[in-house]
C-alpha cells in the first residue's frame, strides 16, 4: 500500500527561520510554498530525493492561528514532528481499505494537499500515537 515516505511534517513557530536553518544545515532546497487555508497552515516543502510515484520531502508548517491543528499542537507539545505522510497510489482506495481495518479516518474524502496532491489523515490514537497522512501525488511533480 505504501510506496515511500512522501514527507515528514514539522511544526514550527517561524517558517522563514526554520527554512533558513534547514537550507543552511542540511543543504536542502525549498521547491514549493503554499498557504492552505482549509488546513490552517503556511507551509514549505524541501526536496530530499525522488522515489517510486513521487519525491520525498521535509514539510515545514507554521500555523495560521492558535485555533488550528498545528496551532493547538504547538501550544501543547512545542515544535517538533507533527505527522508522517506516506505515498499511496490511490488515496481514496487506501482510505477504504484502512478504514475497513478499524482505524479512524479524520478525512472520509481526500482533500487538497501540497503541490497539487490529494491527502487524507488517520487518527494518531489509532496509529501508535503518530498522526499519519496519506498522499497521492499528481501525475507530474518536481
Ligand atoms: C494531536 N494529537 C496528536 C497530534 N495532534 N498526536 C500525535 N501527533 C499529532 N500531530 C493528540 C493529542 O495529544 C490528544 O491526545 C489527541 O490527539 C486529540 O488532540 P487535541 O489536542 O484534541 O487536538 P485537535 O483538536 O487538534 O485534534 C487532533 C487531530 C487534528 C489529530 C484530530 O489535529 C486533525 O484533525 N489533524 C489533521 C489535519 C492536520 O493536522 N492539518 C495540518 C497539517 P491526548 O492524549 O492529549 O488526548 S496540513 C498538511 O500537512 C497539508 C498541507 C499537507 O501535508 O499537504
Amino acid at each position: 500500500m505504501f510506496m515511500r515516505i512522501d514527507h515528514v511534517g514539522i511544526a514550527c513557530h517561524d517558517l522563514e527561520e526554520k527554512i533558513a536553518f534547514f537550507e543552511r544545515t542540511f543543504e536542502l532546497t525549498v521547491v514549493a510554498r503554499e498557504v492552505n487555508e482549509e488546513q490552517g497552515v503556511k507551509e514549505a516543502m524541501l526536496h530530499i530525493a525522488d522515489g517510486e510515484g513521487g519525491g520525498s520531502y521535509i514539510q515545514l508548517l507554521e500555523p495560521l492561528g492558535p485555533d488550528t491543528p498545528v496551532g493547538r499542537f504547538l501550544a501543547k507539545r512545542g515544535e517538533g514532528v507533527h505527522h508522517v505522510a506516506f505515498g499511496v497510489p490511490d488515496v481514496e482506495a487506501a482510505l477504504g481499505e484502512i478504514g475497513g481495518r478499524g482505524v479512524r479516518l479524520l478525512d472520509e474524502k481526500p482533500r487538497h494537499g501540497s503541490m497539487g496532491s490529494s491527502i487524507a489523515f488517520l487518527h494518531p490514537k489509532d496509529v501508535g500515537g503518530m498522526l499519519t497522512e496519506l498522499v497521492q501525488a499528481p501525475p507530474r511533480r518536481p
